[in-house]
This record gives C-alpha cells, structure tokens and sequence, in this order.
C-alpha cells in the first residue's frame, strides 16, 4: 500500500493515532468537547436536540476509524467483493443502532445520565433515513446489516435523494403528503468532494474503424452530470468490521455555475442548467410496486448505474489484473431491475473503452451479476419505451439490440421449430410504441436469477419467466428466502424480550446466531417465564396505547386483543378487506344485545401504511378507514368492544415500537402476489401471531412454526387464475356477509357513500382482481377463531413462545450466507480484534 506520509515523519503519526472513547468518563469527554466545539453551543443551551448531535458525532468518529480499518483490511486482502445496487435504502434511525453494534450502548446510557439526559429520548431525536418505499428497500438495509455483522467485504450502492419517502399526514380522514427534507443536520454521511464521477446524457455515437478492420463506437456530445460520492458508515454487530455505503448525489458538470454563461449576463439560464443536474438526485419516486416509466426516473437509474460501476472498475483495475478476472474480483446483484442498466454499462465499458472483444466481454458480464426478483404483478415490472433510450442513452440502446440479437440466435438455434417463443423472449417488445423488457434483460446479462421466498421463486419459473427456463435450464433460477435482522428487529425495538430470552439461553448468542432461540422452548412451562413474557407484551401494548393516545385523541384499552396491519397500501395487500370485516364486526356487535355485546372479546384494529400520491383507490381505502375510525370509536353502543385506528406516517421507527406490541397482525394479500412480505417475520419474532394468506413467507413460517401456530385462510395461488375467470364469464354474487357490509357503507353509516363506490365497485362490478368476496367468508370464521383463541390465554402465550423459540431460519444473516455461498462465491473476511482474538469466521 502506498502511503503519502514518508517514513520519517510517520513516527509522529503513530503516536498520535486517534482511538476513540472506550469507557464512560471518555464518551462524556467527547461529548462535552462536540457540544462545546462542533457544535459552538454549551451546558446552558444544550436541549436533547443537541445532545442528540452530540452523542452521534462521538459515535460517528468511533465508526470512522473502524470504517478506516475495515477498508485497509479488505484492499490488503484483495479478495472477492460483492456489490449490492439498490435504488433503496430504507436504513431508519442509526444512533441506537451504532451503540448496539459497536457493543457501547451501556457506556452510552451511563455517560448520557451523568451530563442529565436519558438515552431513550436522545434516541428519539434521530429523524428516520427514509431512502425507501416499503419492503424491498428495508430489505436492503437488513442486508447490509448482515454483511457487516458476517465480516463480507461488501459495499453498497445507491441514490442521495435530497427528499426521501414524503411525510404522511392525516387531515379530515384524507392523506396529505408532506417533503421529507432529511438532510438539514446528518452525522452519518461523509461527503467526498474528491471522489466525483463525469455522467454523460443524450449525445450521438460516431463508429470508427481502425487498420486491422475493428470498428470501435465513440459516444459523443451531449450533456454531463456530475456524481460526487457520500458514503454512510454501516456498523456490523459484535465485529469491528465497518463497511460502506455509498450514495451518489448530482451536480452540474461544471460546477457552481457555467461562468461563461454567467460572466455573459445569462445568470438565470446558467442556475437553471445547475437546478436541473441537482434533480437527477432530488426526489425518491414514491411508488411501490408500480412503475411509471418517466424520463426522470431512467436518468437516475443510469446515474447512478454508471457512478457506480465506474468506480467499482477503477478500483479493481488498481489490482493490474487481466480483465478475465473481473468476476472472480467482483460480484454485482441487481436489487429489482432498476440497476439492470449496470449490464449494459459494463459490456459498454469493455467493449468501447478497453478494448475487449464482444463475446470476451459479455462472458465477464454475464459471469459478474446477480437478479432477485421481488415481484410478479405487472404493474410492476419496468419497460422503457425504445425512443426514450434512444435519446437519452443511444449508445446503450445499440449495445441492448446486439445483446439482444445474439440472445435470439442462440434461442433460434436450441428452438427451430417454435417461431412464437422469439417474439415471447425477445428483449423488445414490438408493441405501440416499441419498448425494452428490463426484466429480460437482467435475465440474460446475470448468471443467477433469484426470488424472495419459494412459491414466488416457484411462480416466476412456470408463469413471467416459464421460457426463460427452457432455455436457460432450471439451475440459472434459485430461491432465497428473504430475512430481517435480529439486531435492530428483536433487540432494538423490544430490549426488555431480548434480555429475557438471553436470561434463557445463557447470553445474547442468538442475535448472531438466530437458531439458537429454539432454547426457549425448554422452558415452555416455566411459569415465571411465561409470566414475564406476558408482562412485556403488555408493558408494549401500554406504550402503544399512549401513543395512540397522544397521536389521535382515542383511548384504547391494553388488554383488548391489538389487531395490526402496517404495510403500504395497496389493493393486493387487501387493507379493504380488513376494513370491511371490521365493518362486519360492528354490525354484529350492534345487532347484540348489550348482555350479549358484554362476552364479546375486545378489539383494537390499528392500520398503517402510505398511498402512493396517484393511487387513488388506496387513498378511499385510507379515507374509509379513518371514517369508520370516526363513526365506531364515539359509538356508545361499542366503548372498548371496538376501535379503530390509524396511525399516520407508518415508517421504520415507528415501526420498531408498533411492532412489539401487536397481539395479531394482518398478512392477508391475495394468494400469489405478495413476493415474500418481511414484516410477517418481524410480528412473530416479537411474540405476535398472525393471521395471513398461504402466501409470500407465510408459507414457510408455517412450515417452521408449525400449523397449529397461525391462523391461515382463503383461496390458494393455484386456483386465482379459475377463480378470476368464473368472476369474468361465470355467475357471481357477492358474499352474503360482505353485502351487508356494502349496505351499511352505501347507507351513508360511514360518511359520504359516493366517497367509497369506487372500492365497492371493484368487488361487486369490476370482476373483482383480488378475491375480496371469495376470501371474505373465511377471513371472519378465521377472526372468530383468533377471538376464541385469545381468550385461553395460557394457550396463547404457549403458541406465542413457541412460534419465536422456532424462528430462527428468517435472520438475514442465513440469508446472506445463502447468497454468498450460491450466487456471489464469496468469504468472510476474518477480523483481528485489537485484543488479538479473531472474530468471525
Ligand atoms: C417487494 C415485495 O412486494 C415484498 O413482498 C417483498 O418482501 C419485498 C422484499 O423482497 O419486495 N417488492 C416490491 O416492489 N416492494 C416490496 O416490498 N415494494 C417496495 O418496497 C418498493
């Protein structure tokens, strides 16, 4: 390693290397000097705002000297590297998350107490890193997790968008949505002003030939962007390793202002062309599972794709490597097919500017990147119109036809006789107008296709991707089940449960090695044990409950049985069916008598989750909510029978505290579409059941758990295709029970009916997509089951022990080990800890 400091001054160096605080008296030390320095403020102004800043800023320069360590270690160990590309990175709060993975959370909590603040409410300070729409971008922040815990020499890449997921207010029962404007005061993140990268946009492609009759493309002209680099340290648990973030931000090209422009008078049009770089990386496209092809968007995607690919090249050609051992250097996976683009970029740099031969080239691609698949829905699966590549990327758009071309030989060539299959598999799509299938194009490009739980990864082999089988044979397409981590998802967000079950299996173990909660089981009668784990469900379900309380107005009662369905809103998910079945619940408690009324078990049903801004039918979904919320919580007839609530702007933190505290919770998405779903495996490890669909996860958390421990209904993935068929020629009728529901809504019980046709009209006139009537019946038997079951309360707490001591398999670390092992062929680093024992394996 070359180093820039000469030998003999080095010495001075040395001595002065920075540590970082190890002990209390040191950690209050740091934070003294960041108010009073870094900070220019003092005892006497210094609120939990600052403390906050403070407390961060110590930890965030314990993580850099770890991060400096980790870097050096891995360039001195030259090994395999894995890049994770994601246009998503959903990472929450990190300060509570530093001091439990660098092991300093006590030393924290002691420190903070001594200078009069308590680390609960410092923590609470943090506002949420919210770089993500739902699930597949925590999934991403649960990986990095992972990999930095497992000791992988690892980096991620992504957008630094100025405005993450906007801000969900509730205003007269409607969404409002409001910017979320992060970056005002962030510790975490290190600009790197000298680490940019030139983008190029639109432009022409000149081909030149040289003697021996080569022809080379030369893209020109056109408009440049610059990338400069912020990186965000990611701590892993009980290791030192520290690995790396890095988002890319946009400027323009040639820098604060053009000053030709500028110096002429054209002030105005010189700040625009710097206004319009900047919003390449401005907003996060709030969408989940839908893609709407705008211009935009594809500018990001290549932004970023090339920022990052440029500077993962340039690092590996440090190493004077032949190029054919780029892949055994370098691992890619594709994060959805937002980064498909990188496939295109890689060949373009190998081909146009060092050189190699196409089919030399394409080998190396090929061999480097990995796809996971996190959908099947349609909506969702992107497609670029040929004419906006063409414009905005024209050299890429030849490289995707001749990628193209020789797919389809070879496709003609293994399938002679079958014209229809070329026209099924081609990457363009001949449609009005012509359009690029991204999907297919990572297919091609990657060695390893993958989805997120097994009946999705069995779905996409026999339905969107049933050709590609054929010829790319059944070993290219692999299942990884998706993950959470233990860390921020059992031990952070329900500490009091972590130490118990750590009082259980002899130490915290378990948060590296998740299997080993199946200890627990052994002490399934242990009656004091399962006395305390009562007791912290409660004790979660009274925070939840003041929170409800000083965030709505309504008081629920704690030991009512808390029902919770937090997810984006979407119609597959089926929040309206939730919504109709607890219409159906205050109907039949109406219809009581109030003897009757008085054995019903109590209900708390708490909703959340964001609309996308153009999703229409989402948002009446979340108006119907907030009116039924309305009408039954000031129903004297009800009091604590039933409530219904809506917690505004669901996001990662809240999470952490709505989760622990939830008795149910709702996994009930149409049978097929739901990929996985992670927040399943986030409610049963904190000790909640849940009642759900055979979908996504669901199914495999049966297998682990065991049948007897969750409540499953309705239809199967295989019969959806019939039964929406029969809806479309065949006899329909609504569901009895679900009619009257209708009734009531129609009625004007809940406001304003026309405000609702919509959602009716779906189930009843509009051949209705996603089974709402057909489940509907099993849906409330299944909910009477769960109100019977909760009310043998010993045999509720056995099921609830039993299904956490089970979990074990969903930790994104097996995960992770899953993708190191069968699509990225990498190792561990092992770590030497400064007291010289080796860490990690
Ligand atoms: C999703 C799937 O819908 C989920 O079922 C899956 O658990 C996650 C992670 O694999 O991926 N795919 C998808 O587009 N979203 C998912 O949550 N939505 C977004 O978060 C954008």
């Amino acid at each position: 390693v070359e180093a820039s400091i000469p030998e003999p001054q080095r010495d001075a160096w040395t001595k002065h290397q920075v540590n970082g605080f190890k002990n209390k008296d040191e950690f209050e030390n740091e934070m003294v000097r960041h108010v009073e320095t870094t900070l220019a403020r003092s005892m006497f102004n210094c609120d939990e705002s600052a403390a906050y800043s403070a407390a961060s800023l110590a930890f965030r320069d314990r993580l850099i000297l770890e991060w400096n360590r980790t870097q050096q270690r891995q360039t001195f160990a030259d090994s395999k590297r894995v890049y994770y590309l994601s246009l998503e990175f959903l990472m929450g709060r990190a300060l509570d998350n530093a001091m439990l993975n660098i092991g300093l959370k006590d030393v924290a909590k002691a420190g903070l107490s001594d200078l009069g603040f308590r680390v609960e409410d410092i923590i609470e300070q943090e506002h949420d890193a919210a770089l993500g729409n739902g699930g597949l971008g925590r999934l991403a922040a649960c990986f990095l997790d992972s990999l930095a815990s497992l000791n992988y020499p690892a980096w991620g890449y992504g957008l630094r968008y100025r405005y993450g997921i906007f801000k969900q207010e509730i205003i007269d029962g409607y969404q409002v949505e409001v910017p979320d404007y992060w970056l005002d005061f962030n510790p975490w993140e290190f600009p790197r002003h000298d680490v940019t990268v030139d983008i190029q946009f639109y432009g022409n492609v000149r081909k030149s030939q040289d003697d021996n009759g080569r022809t080379t493309a030369h893209w020109e002209g056109g408009e440049m962007v610059k990338a400069v680099a912020y990186d965000v340290p990611i701590p892993g648990y009980a290791t030192p390793s520290t690995n790396n973030l890095r988002l890319w931000s946009s400027k323009a090209a040639s820098g604060e202002f053009d000053f030709q422009k500028f110096n002429s008078g054209e002030y105005e049009s010189s700040v625009a062309d710097q206004q319009r770089a900047e919003t390449i990386s401005a907003v996060l496209y709030p969408n989940d599972n839908l893609e709407r092809g705008k211009e935009l968007r594809l500018k990001q995607q290549y932004f970023w794709v090339a920022a990052s690919l440029y500077d993962i090249v340039r690092r590996f050609k440090k190493t004077k490597r032949s190029w054919r051992e780029f892949p055994d250097q370098v691992a890619i996976q594709l994060n959805d097919t937002h980064p498909t683009l990188a496939i295109v970029e890689l060949q373009r740099i190998l081909c146009d500017l060092e050189g190699l031969d196409w089919d030399e080239a394409w080998n190396i691609v090929q061999q480097t990147f990995g796809y996971t698949n996190h959908t099947v829905l349609p909506e969702a699966l992107e497609k670029w119109p040929v004419g906006l590549m063409q414009h905005l990327l024209p050299r890429h758009l030849q490289i995707i036809y001749d990628i193209n071309l020789y797919f389809l030989q070879k496709v003609e060539r293994a399938f002679p006789n079958d014209r229809d299959i070329l026209r099924r598999v081609s990457i363009i799509e001949e449609s009005q107008p012509k359009m690029v299938r991204m999907a297919y194009l990572a297919i091609v490009g990657s060695h390893k296709v993958n989805g997120v739980a097994e009946l999705h990864s069995d779905l996409i082999k026999t339905t969107i991707f049933k050709d590609f089988v054929e010829i790319f044979g059944p070993d290219k397409f692999t299942n990884v089940t998706n993950g959470i981590t233990p860390r921020r998802w059992l031990h952070q967000a329900n500490p009091r449960l972590s130490e118990l079950i750590s009082s259980k299996t002899g130490s915290f173990d378990f948060l590296k090695d998740l299997t080993l909660l199946n200890k627990i089981e052994l002490c399934i009668n242990d009656k004091a044990f399962r006395k305390e784990w009562a007791e912290i469900k409660y004790a979660n379900k009274v925070r939840l409950a003041k929170y409800i309380k000083s965030t709505t107005g309504v008081v629920v009662n704690p030991s009512s049985l808390f029902d919770v369905q937090v997810k984006r809103i979407h119609e597959y998910k089926r929040q309206q069916m939730n919504i109709f079945g607890v219409i159906h619940r205050y109907l039949t408690l109406k219809a009581l008598s109030p003897a009757e009324r008085k054995k019903q078990m109590p209900r708390v049903s708490i909703f959340g989750g964001k609309a996308a801004p153009g999703y229409w039918m989402a948002k009446q979904i979340i108006h119907l909510i907030n009116n039924v919320g309305a009408v039954v919580n000031n129903d004297p007839d009800i009091g604590d029978l039933l409530k219904v609530i809506f917690l505004e702007d669901y996001n990662v933190s809240k999470a952490e505290m709505i989760i622990p505290a939830s008795d149910i919770s709702e996994h009930i998405s149409t049978a097929g579409t739901e990929a996985s779903g992670t927040s399943n495996m986030k409610f049963v490890l904190n000790g909640g059941l849940i009642i759900g669909t055979c979908d996504g996860a669901n199914i495999e958390i049966t297998r682990e758990i065991g049948e007897n421990n969750i409540f499953l209904f309705g239809n199967l993935a295989e019969d959806v295709e019939d039964l929406r068929h029969n809806h479309t020629y065949g006899s329909h009728s609504v569901d009895s029970d679900l009619a009257k529901v209708f009734e009531a809504i129609e009625k004007g019980t809940f406001g304003e009916p026309h405000d609702f046709a919509g959602m009716i009209s779906a189930v009843r006139d509009h051949g209705d997509y996603y089974l709402v009537s057909d489940d509907f019946h099993s849906y409330i038997e299944t909910h009477h089951l769960v109100d019977e079951s909760y009310r043998n309360q010993d045999e509720w707490i056995t099921k609830s022990i039993t299904s956490v001591a089970r979990m074990g398999f969903f930790s994104s670390d097996r995960c992770i080990n899953e993708y190191a092992e069968g699509i990225w062929n990498i190792e561990p680093l092992p770590v030497e800890s400064k007291d010289g024992v080796a860490k990690g394996e």
